[in-house]
């Protein structure tokens, strides 16, 4: 596959030289037991970064999802979501299937919902109408293109949810690409939820896993739900040491990811037959809007080297991470005008 440019996704990157040094040297113990003291760190560092009190090593992005919905929630409670969220659009209805939660779906406008439109959905819950209890976001906001919630925006929603004792879990599977477009510190963003997912699998480049952060007790029962979902795991220190060395390397250098993300969609954006809207590139994704339809382009794309998604019958999704470089995003650039022609 390494002669191809793949930006499908950044969870395609692979682990680091220093990530596969440091899994095969790595202390392990049975984490069921606590006993694991490379996830033990690997914990304690994710809490510190994100300034919660505790953390949660877990398998996959969705399942810190599906997890936080689950302990935040009783069945038949309601969520306030945008409706182009990952847990909306791409867990198969986990929330429905593990929580028997609501989901109460909001309108955005690239990738922001009006705190207003929160506000006037949010109900303490009566004999006809269900309680909210959560208002969930999304940070980087995949569907939106990647873009950034600002800081301010989700100061807003997080005052409204603690006006009415409503809690805000934060799906951030892109959250370092977010503090570092905004150029603050990712424990910034995550003050204003009560729980944080981010993905270490993605543009943190590891094989394997994802963090679910909060507060002792949050974290206590989130450990109690892991159990239940099949999702605790034993020597998996192995996974953590890979971890530890992307929150140490692999943060800062997304910038550069951004900043190849930007240079493709500019490019592409001037080819006859292909639409960017360059306001929703600001990290590392690039959305394609197609003339023809998306499949037929991704296929004419493949054959000259370049894989991407069509993730809506009309839209192409182009993904920049580690493993693609200046050369490639030529390649990849050259192969588009070969389409466009
Ligand atoms: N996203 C994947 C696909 O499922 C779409 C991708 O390639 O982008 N939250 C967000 C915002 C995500 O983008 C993803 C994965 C997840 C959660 C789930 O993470 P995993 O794949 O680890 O379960």
């Amino acid at each position: 596959m390494h002669h191809l440019v793949d930006l499908r996704s950044d969870t395609v990157t692979v682990p680091t030289p220093e990530m596969r040094r440091a899994m095969a040297n790595a202390e392990v113990g049975d984490d069921v037991y606590g006993e694991d003291p490379t996830i033990n760190r690997l914990q304690e560092r994710a809490a510190e970064l994100l300034g919660k009190e505790a953390a949660l090593f877990v398998p996959s992005g969705t399942m810190g999802n599906e997890i936080a919905i689950k302990v935040h929630t009783r069945p038949g409670d309601e969520v306030l979501i945008d409706e182009d969220c990952h847990i909306v659009k791409w867990e198969l209805g986990a929330a429905a299937f593990i929580s028997s939660v609501q989901l109460h779906t909001v309108p955005n406008q690239r990738g922001i919902v009006p705190v207003q439109e929160y506000a006037r959905r949010i109900h303490p819950g009566d004999d006809h109408v269900p309680p909210t209890r959560l208002i969930c976001l999304e940070n980087t906001h995949n569907a939106a293109g990647g873009v950034v919630l600002p800081l301010e925006y989700m100061r807003e929603v997080w005052t409204l949810a603690q006006h009415h004792g409503v809690a805000v879990h934060l799906d951030g599977a892109r959250l370092f690409n977010a503090a570092v477009a905004l150029g603050i510190p990712a424990r910034k963003l995550a003050a204003y939820a009560d729980s944080v997912m981010f993905c270490l699998s993605k543009g943190l480049a590891c094989p394997v896993g994802s963090i679910l952060c909060g507060s002792r007790a949050f974290i206590e029962e989130a450990r109690r739900v892991r159990k239940i979902l099949g999702g605790a795991m034993r020597q998996a220190g192995i996974l953590a040491a890979a971890g530890l060395v992307a929150l140490d390397t692999m943060i800062d250098r997304l910038a550069q990811d951004h900043a190849r993300a930007r240079r493709l969609a500019e490019a592409v954006a001037n080819m006859p037959g292909f639409w960017v809207d360059m306001e929703t590139v600001q990290t590392n994704m690039v959305y394609v809007q197609t003339e023809q339809p998306a499949r037929r382009i991704v296929q004419q794309l493949e054959t000259l080297g370049v894989l991407c998604l069509d993730v809506f019958p009309h839209t192409i999704r182009l993904v920049t991470h580690k493993d693609i470089d200046d050369e490639h995003i030529t390649r990849a650039i050259d192969a588009f005008a070969k389409v466009a022609q």
